[in-house]
């Protein structure tokens, strides 16, 4: 086994093979980028060297230096994660050139898998099924026209050199043929410079099966049964399980052998996944093999109770794999969905940004989390906007998707957008259940899914402002009028407002103290309230006629500006934030005296009124500063200043005459 390898990756994926590495025994080498000086794979090596700048081609794709390193540092192999370099038969061949392994596929199976049409010509010769098509070389039209006729309709065309669901065509007739021949060839050869095109009739609702396939170097093949990876978007995964829903023995006897023969048609070793179209008469046909570690292996890991990084590392040091085809376990049902910096709201654009509060579900054997980040970490424009996987077991799949669902209601991040209530909504979804999948699942149940733009929630921007008055308070033994904070008035309830801001509205929230809690109005709706605050945690009843609801919400408070801060509350899987400038509108004044008091212990920050000037109701005449809040405090009415009595950086008591101010005659001060 190796002393040192050096992990060719970044995230959670090189966190993860660390982790194993670790296990056993083996230190470890991490390389990163000028974006990852602090990233969590770095702090979790042995040892780490920096590739370069961020962007990938100057940093995770530099070949030249990852050998470099890989010599200067000692590590006798290269784990190249997936992604980047890892199906690169280049970088595999200049590893072995360099004398370093590569922890992956022989270069001749890279090469071999590299070419789809290539691929499926290997895997006809080796009697692993195909859709029914034609992959060859004749690209004269009246054949394909007479290809096409014997293939059937409806027909699919997709450029040789295309991949990931690109360069394809459905044609529905026979009539459309030449036309849309013509235009795929032109497509194919603008987007990828070759205008080859394969035809295979069309399946119109299958399924994405797949078989984690294993082999060593002593002609040991076997499979770790399937996974079913439907669900999709723009050909990315969203959610993988295993084992597939509505999946016989036989079937995964059938599929997992036809894997095998594909990866023993190539000479293979290493982790691979064979990808099948899986249709809805029950037959499978072959769609490309994948020559690396996927990113959804963990759930294979979670129903068999092997750790595919183990196997890989094994076997790259020439050792035989650890089970034998019948040795290996099928145990209860494990789900995985990917949890990004992404805005499902706005087509999913990449979200990037601090992750500002980050609380993650308890791990244990039921949920595991692979993530490359920490609470504060930047998600960075440069790479794949990944947060983490999070990945469930149990054992049925009914029990896997409860816990699912209560793992994804405990995953609160805030700072960016995430996709976390999209995949609630996702594994809630009664079609998901009914495991009615297949690759069109999230066009099918769009309006579903996509919940309308979430309007602030009424009960969320109340507890938003709960949180914010219950921050702000003084420990619940220095409960007097005269320290209960700000908004205390003479002979008055004291009342705090807060302007905050969601999306496009701003709302304004009255929070008057009462004997018995709050009660809180947004323009004329008015509920009384109850709440408790521990640390993030806000306990908060809301009660109005006759009915009352007790909330137990996480709350995260940020300041992204000296300005400005950002609440956000967590309502279930939802996040509702609200962002709010720090000033708030006071009310404390002191009718009688016609002067402006100070309503709490503070600091002047700004001074805007001056001696003499007239002002308007509603002008903020000074800003005090207390508690990390600002105070705006305001002209009660139109008026002129007489004076000011403080500067900027002044302490002043609770109660200390801020400003002498006269109301126009006839107007109240
Ligand atoms: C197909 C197909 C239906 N019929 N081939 C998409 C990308 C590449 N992996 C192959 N793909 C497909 N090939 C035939 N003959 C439907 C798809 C397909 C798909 C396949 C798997 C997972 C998600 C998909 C999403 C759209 C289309």
């Amino acid at each position: 086994m190796f002393s040192k390898i050096l992990i060719a990756n970044r995230g959670e994926i090189a966190c993860r093979v660390i982790k194993t590495a670790h296990q056993l025994g083996i230190r470890c080498v991490a390389v990163y980028s000028e974006a990852d000086a602090n990233a969590r794979h770095v702090q979790m090596a042995d040892e780490a060297f920096l590739l370069g700048p961020a962007p990938s081609k100057d940093s995770y794709l530099r070949a030249d230096k990852i050998l470099a390193i890989a010599k200067q540092s000692g590590a006798e192999a290269i784990h190249p994660g997936y992604g980047f370099l890892s199906e690169n038969e280049d970088f595999a061949k200049a590893c072995a050139e360099a004398g370093v392994v590569f922890i992956g596929p022989p270069v001749p199976a890279i090469a071999a898998m590299g070419s789809k049409s290539a691929a499926k010509e290997i895997m006809s010769k080796a009697g692993v099924p195909l859709v029914p098509g034609y992959h060859g070389e004749n690209q004269d039209e009246t054949f394909l026209a007479a290809e096409a006729n014997r293939i059937g309709y409806p027909l699919l065309l997709k450029a040789a050199y295309g991949g990931g669901g690109k360069g394809m065509k459905v044609v529905w007739q026979a009539s459309e043929f030449m036309e849309q021949l013509h235009s795929a060839k032109r497509e194919a050869i603008n987007g990828f410079g070759n205008d080859k095109i394969l035809m295979e009739r069309y399946l119109t609702k299958p399924r994405h099966v797949e078989i984690q396939v294993f082999a060593d170097n002593f002609g040991n093949a076997v499979y770790l049964h399937e996974r079913d990876c439907s669900i999709q978007r723009r050909h990315q995964k969203v959610i993988e399980e295993a084992p597939a829903p509505s999946f016989s023995a036989e079937q995964r006897k059938a599929m997992g052998e036809a894997a095998v023969t594909a990866a023993k048609a190539i000479g293979y070793a290493g982790a691979g996944t064979v990808e099948f179209l899986f249709d809805e008469d029950g037959s499978f046909y072959f769609m490309e093999m994948n020559t690396r570690l996927q990113v959804e292996h963990p759930v294979t890991e979670m129903i068999t109770g092997q750790d595919l990084v183990k196997w890989q590392l094994l076997v790259a040091s020439n050792q035989p794999l650890p089970l034998k085809q019948e040795e290996i376990p099928l145990d209860g049902h494990a789900i995985e969905v990917r949890v990004y910096a992404e805005d499902p709201d706005n087509n999913f654009l990449p979200a990037t940004g601090k992750l500002t509060y980050l609380r993650q579900p308890d791990c244990h054997r039921h949920v595991r989390i692979d993530t490359g980040v920490v609470e504060y970490d930047e998600v960075s424009p440069f790479y794949d906007p990944m947060i983490a996987k999070l990945i469930v077991w149990d054992e049925n799949r009914d029990r896997a998707i409860a816990r699912m669902r209560h793992a994804l209601d405990e995953y609160r991040i805030a700072g960016v957008k995430t996709n976390l209530g999209f995949l609630s909504a996702l594994v809630s979804h009664p079609a998901f259940a009914a495991a009615a999948l297949d690759t069109h699942f999230i066009e099918h149940h769009q309006a579903d899914l996509f919940a309308p733009a979430q309007s602030e929630s009424q009960q969320a921007l109340l507890l938003a402002a709960l949180y914010l008055l219950l921050k702000q308070q003084p420990a619940p033994t220095d409960r007097s009028p005269w320290s209960c904070g700000y908004g205390w008035r003479l002979n008055e309830a004291p009342q705090v407002r807060f302007n905050l801001q969601s999306g496009d509205s701003t709302s304004q929230v009255v929070i008057q103290s009462t004997a018995t809690g709050q009660r809180l109005c947004v323009d004329d709706y008015c509920i009384n309230a109850r709440a408790e605050l521990s640390g993030d945690t806000l306990t908060a009843t809301l009660a109005n006629a006759g009915n009352s609801h007790q909330f137990r919400v996480r709350v995260s408070h940020y300041q992204p500006t000296p300005l400005t801060q950002t609440v956000s509350v967590f309502i279930a899987h939802q996040r509702f934030d609200f962002t709010y400038q720090t000033q708030v509108e006071v009310a404390a004044t002191d009718e009688s005296a016609g002067s402006l008091k100070a309503p709490m212990n503070g600091t002047v920050v700004a001074v805007m009124a001056s001696a003499g000037q007239q002002v308007q109701a509603g002008d903020t005449l000074l800003v005090m500063e207390a508690m990390k809040m600002e105070y705006a405090i305001k002209a009660p009415a139109n008026g002129v200043v007489n004076s000011v009595f403080y500067q900027a950086g002044d302490l002043v008591k609770d109660g200390a005459e801020l400003v002498d101010f006269s109301a126009e005659t006839g107007a109240s001060a």
